[in-house]
């Protein structure tokens, strides 16, 4: 009797040791990667910020758009989102880890680039206060300049991005946070996601300023998706390209900083092995990556691009593309899923929608025949390959001459359901696992195949107003709760993060 009960519990306790030594084996911390490797959350000012009416904050184009009717899917709008432009010092959050920030500075970005030539003074002091408490909690601040909310007021005047003024405005708006911020800002980002801006408000017209001309015109009243999108992504590059340009010149030695930018990558494998479907997969990357990081890093878009749209992409001058050429200390990768890429075999794909999808030939899904690429996250875009990652950033090493990589953001969502409790809504299993098994093949990518990647930030730090989806999609390490005053609680991902930076 005795002896047996012995057994049993040798034997579990034998079951526990292998279960712990599993664990330990797998289990990757913050010491698993090189000396200075960055880790930090990503969040943006539109969608954390609210006080859209305060301290003479101008209307943005995504203000206009998300109180248009039907163009949020919860009906819902930014005005309030998580508060942080009232909440940012209460939050204890800041000790947790290395902050990213990504902040449109719009408050004084309308005053500067309405031709009044002033400039918004709370703004500017909002910011500062937001910068020296993140620098008072040891934390970095990494800025983007752009993260979607142009001034409607440029919207009004000439069209925005249409319109080559942008470049100009953009480049002055740039200079003030450089001269603001730049004795305590070091890492500065242009633009966030560049083709998704392009293709998501001017070629399909979901998201702000909504012009788009695919499908006769059903959901736009005005654009046109075979041509806007070429001018409006020519227009950022040259915006991108002047403020980067300014900074090496007038702030760079004396501040001692870094200009990026960050562009949104799908990795994209091919659906069958047949040749005309891997060539599918890399125009589908040409016309996304591609796009925008070519000019960037070679002075000329693919040119695969150039012989698929002819005249309708833009060229660059010599001087332009000196300019735009080598524009970057840093490439940005916000990353999160993986897609299937075909051949497009049907002509009908052209007439219908005559945009920047059609003329890239390929037809991108992330299921097929039926069967999805992997788990699905809330978002209808997101679902999980993880070995994805490592491809991609093997594919960005390989085709880019290795160049000095940063994840800028990368992470899943989970549905705001209005039944689950508290308590169960802060078990996010799933997002744990995904930030583990992705940071695994960032791992493998950085020490088994060489991918020069310095850091890694996690979107996002709090649930938002996730645009177009509007607060139906939670992405937070930090549950907030919309029904009382914005409370924060931390989920058991952050929990895990908290692990994963101080162990070992
Ligand atoms: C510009 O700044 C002034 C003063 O702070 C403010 O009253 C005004 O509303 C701002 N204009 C815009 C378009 O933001
Ligand atoms: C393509 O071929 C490789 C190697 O033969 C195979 O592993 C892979 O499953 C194939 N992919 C598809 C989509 O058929
Ligand atoms: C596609 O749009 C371009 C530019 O507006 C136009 O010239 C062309 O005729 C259109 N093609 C089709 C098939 O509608
Ligand atoms: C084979 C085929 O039909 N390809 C089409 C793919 O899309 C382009 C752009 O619309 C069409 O021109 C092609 O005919």
């Amino acid at each position: 009797m005795l002896l047996r009960r012995k057994t049993v519990v040798l034997f579990a306790l034998g079951v526990v040791l292998l279960v712990f030594q599993r664990c330990f084996a797998d289990e990757i911390t913050r010491k698993s990667f090189p000396d200075g490797f960055v880790f930090g959350t990503a969040s943006s000012a539109y969608q954390y910020e609210g006080a859209v009416k305060e301290d003479g904050r101008g209307l943005a184009i995504w203000d206009k758009f998300a109180h248009s009717f039907g163009k949020v899917t919860d009906f819902s709008n930014a005005d309030v989102a998580v508060d942080q432009y009232h909440l940012y010092e209460a939050s204890n959050l800041f000790i947790f880890f290395i902050m990213f920030f990504k902040s449109f500075e719009f408050l004084f970005f309308c005053n500067i680039t309405d031709g009044s030539g002033q400039i918004n003074q709370a703004g500017v002091d909002h910011y500062d206060a937001l910068i020296n408490s993140l620098l008072a909690h040891g934390i970095e601040p990494y800025v983007t300049l752009y993260h979607w909310d142009l001034p409607q007021s440029l919207q009004d005047k000439y069209n925005g991005w249409l319109d080559t003024q942008i470049i100009n405005d953009f480049a002055t708006y740039a200079e003030t946070c450089f001269q603001k911020f730049g004795d305590r800002v070091k890492n500065w980002m242009t633009f966030n996601e560049p083709h998704t801006l392009t293709v998501q408000g001017y070629d399909v017209g979901l998201q702000a300023p909504g012009r788009c001309s695919i499908l006769l015109r059903l959901f736009c009243r005005a654009g046109n998706s075979a041509t806007e999108p070429y001018i409006v992504g020519h227009n950022v590059l040259l915006s991108h390209a002047a403020a980067f340009d300014i900074y090496k010149r007038k702030y760079k030695a004396m501040q001692n900083g870094r200009v990026g930018i960050a562009f949104d990558v799908i990795w994209y494998v091919p659906g069958s092995n047949k040749s005309e479907d891997i060539d599918a997969t890399q125009r589908a990357q040409d016309f996304q990556l591609g796009w925008f990081l070519d000019p960037v890093m070679f002075g000329d878009y693919p040119s695969l691009m150039r012989t698929r749209v002819g005249d309708r992409l833009p060229r660059f001058s010599k001087l332009q593309s000196a300019l735009v050429k080598g524009s970057v200390d840093f490439v940005g990768i916000n990353h999160y899923t993986t897609w299937y890429a075909w051949h497009n075999s049907t002509s009908i794909i052209g007439v219908l929608l005559n945009d920047s999808v059609a003329d890239s030939g390929s037809i991108t899904l992330p299921w097929k025949n039926g069967k999805a690429i992997g788990d699905r996250a809330n978002s209808i875009w997101l679902y999980i390959v993880p070995t994805g990652f490592r491809s991609l950033l093997n594919y960005v090493k390989n085709n880019y001459g290795n160049p000095l990589v940063i994840i800028t953001e990368n992470g899943m969502d989970d549905p705001n359901s209005p039944f689950i409790s508290l308590q169960n809504a802060l078990k996010d299993e799933k997002r744990v696992k995904y930030h583990n098994d992705y940071l695994t093949n960032l791992l493998a990518a950085i020490k088994e195949d060489g991918c020069n990647v310095k850091g890694y930030f996690a979107w996002s730090l709090l649930d938002n107003w996730e645009w177009a989806a509007g607060y139906s999609s939670r992405f937070g390490l930090y549950f907030v709760d919309y029904n009382d005053k914005l409370k924060r609680y931390a989920k058991d991902s952050a929990v895990w993060f908290k692990n994963f930076l101080t162990t070992g």
